[in-house]
């Protein structure tokens, strides 16, 4: 196996959170690659519509090739003739905590500008396609202040 040039240590990687990232891409199709940093690469889906950034939005996740962990902060012009050509901007990007992860379902917390919260991404095999994911964010916000509160149930939501 060829060894990547590796910016960070294994040290650093224990040391350091997780980053993610998601680039506004519009290329043929105007869409948004959502990457988290896992497994030493960017595990990356493209979301056709804005990503949801409050509960009760769900929305198709396209699973797509690992990009190399360098690729996080590009920004710029995909030129003509290349595949995916056209203009990435990044339209949010921070770190994240990873709650669970099997096959099919990623539990994570997601601390960028628009995206924060306890976010999902789970595997729907929607239409046969196993790369068919949705990514939704949690309605755990209230639960955790109730949790913090510990003044039991029925707190009335603030928002
Ligand atoms: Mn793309």
């Amino acid at each position: 196996m060829a060894l990547r040039a590796a910016p960070r240590s294994a040290i650093e990687e224990q040391a350091l959170p997780a980053r993610f990232v998601v680039q506004e891409h519009h290329a043929t199709r105007l869409h948004w690659d959502f990457r988290l940093e896992m497994d030493r690469v960017l595990k990356s889906w493209a979301v056709p519509k804005e990503p949801p950034f409050k509960p009760g939005v769900r929305r198709l996740a396209v699973e797509v090739e690992d990009h190399p962990l360098d690729y996080i902060d590009f920004q710029g012009e995909i030129p003509e003739g290349e595949y995916g050509a056209g203009t990435v901007t990044v339209w949010d990007k921070g770190v994240y905590e990873l709650s669970s992860r099997t096959e099919n379902k990623i539990v994570f917390t997601l601390n960028g500008v628009k995206m924060r919260g306890e976010y999902i991404l789970l595997r729907t095999g929607f239409q046969g396609d196993p790369k068919n994911w949705l990514i939704f964010q949690t309605k755990q916000e209230g639960q955790r202040e109730a949790k913090a509160g510990k003044a039991g149930g029925n707190r009335p939501s603030e928002r």
